[in-house]
């Protein structure tokens, strides 16, 4: 099949999803071009079967808004027609669902007919899509996808709460490379680098917005570093940096706290971690937490959303409600704090992430494409 994917390119879990699943596509023989406003930050190779389009919006000095969807949907035309596009893969509703069925009904006028799977992934629906000024634009644009998929169980249920969906929604949960997160992508796994041998790591990966709550991260870290020498790699950035910052200096744990930045190598930190703190507010899924499941790396994290469906409690980690900061360091210390737990847990964590395994979720995306173009052939 050739198969267009729009997502966001950014560091955030939609983007690394959608990259991921067309790098694996096109493994299994599939011609994948990725259309978006940059190179998507996991995308390294690019393949005899793997394109990028670039979006361009050209600045107009009329505009407050450049027109994104307008370029976007005019784009997706573009490269269905040349490149004879089978379907179209969008990974969330705003606003690509909805550049993408502009550019269908266009190509419709042609006499190309090229169908949509939208791929919801939680901002898009818990966040932003559901606010009034948005939500009649992504009701729309769910209801006139030819699939729609979640990210999970507790994504589907919460679209279903806050818009009038009359599609069916199907749940395909996140999945991860299992190979890449052995330690065998390679060879020196360099915890001495970052921490004593006495110290445990724990870890932290997000974008820093709000709804990652990493005041409780730096809470609970603190709570674990009075009881047992420990570090705290911080990797991620966004606009609570700098209160994180400044929380950490007031706190006297600077230097504790090793921050990251931005990272494509969050495989090599998570390989000398011993705990995942993900505490937020809400997540769909908690692609991070499976990614440090996938490495070894017990979970502790908020009972929100998705995530129970990732992290088991009492096995791969544990679940607190969210904000209850005292709960969190109490399972951390008993994770932490008896050398054979550790190892049990962090044994339990690869084997749940093993759930997720690519090749049983990707294939399932195959199903969804083969089963929409089946229907659209027949329509
Ligand atoms: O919240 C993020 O870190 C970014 C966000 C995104 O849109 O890229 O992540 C969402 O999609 C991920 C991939 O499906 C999920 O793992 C995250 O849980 C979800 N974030 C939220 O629901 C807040």
């Amino acid at each position: 099949m050739k198969i267009g994917i729009v997502c966001y390119p950014t560091f955030g879990g939609s983007g690394v999803v959608a990259t991921e699943l067309g790098l694996e596509l096109s493994k299994r023989g599939h011609e994948i071009h990725f259309i978006t406003y940059s190179q998507p930050v996991r995308l390294e190779l690019i393949s005899h079967n793997v394109h990028y389009h670039e979006v361009n919006v050209p600045e107009y000095p009329l505009f407050h808004y450049q027109p994104y969807e307008l370029a976007l949907s005019s784009k997706l035309v573009d490269m269905v027609k040349l490149h004879q596009i089978d379907i179209l893969h969008v990974h969330y509703a705003i606003p690509h669902a909805y550049a993408a069925y502009m550019a269908k009904k266009m190509l419709q006028e042609e006499g190309i007919y090229v169908p949509i799977v939208t791929t919801l992934h939680g901002t898009d629906i818990t966040l932003v899509g559901s606010h009034p000024f948005y939500k009649p634009a992504v009701t729309f644009s769910i209801n006139k996808s030819d699939a729609v998929t979640a990210v999970s169980q507790s994504l589907k249920d919460d679209t279903l709460r806050l818009f009038d969906i009359k599609n069916d929604i199907y749940v395909v949960p996140n999945f991860i490379d299992l190979e890449k997160h052995n330690g065998q992508g390679f060879t020196d796994c360099q915890r001495g680098m970052m921490a004593k041998d006495d110290e445990k790591i724990i870890t932290h990966i997000s974008n820093l917005r709000p709804v990652k709550r990493v005041q409780d991260v730096i809470s609970v870290f603190y709570s674990i570093q009075k009881e047992m020498p420990a570090k705290l790699m911080f990797i991620g950035e966004g606009p609570e940096k700098e209160k994180v910052e400044l929380r950490c200096q007031e706190l006297g744990i600077l230097d504790k706290v090793v921050f990251f930045g931005k990272s494509n190598e969050i495989d090599k930190i998570l390989c000398f971690s011993d705990l995942f703190l993900l505490p937020s507010q809400t997540e769909s899924f908690g692609l991070a937490a499976l990614e440090a499941m996938a490495s070894g790396v017990p979970v502790i994290s908020s009972n929100t959303g998705g995530i129970p469906e990732v992290n088991v409690h009492g096995m791969s980690g544990f679940l607190s409600n969210v904000g209850d900061v005292d709960d969190m360091t109490k399972n951390a210390l008993y994770i932490l704090s008896d050398e054979n737990r550790l190892k049990m847990f962090k044994a339990n964590a690869i084997k749940q992430s093993k759930k997720f395994d690519l090749h049983t979720i990707v294939p399932q995306y195959e199903a969804i494409y083969e089963d929409t173009l089946a229907k659209c052939l027949v329509i």
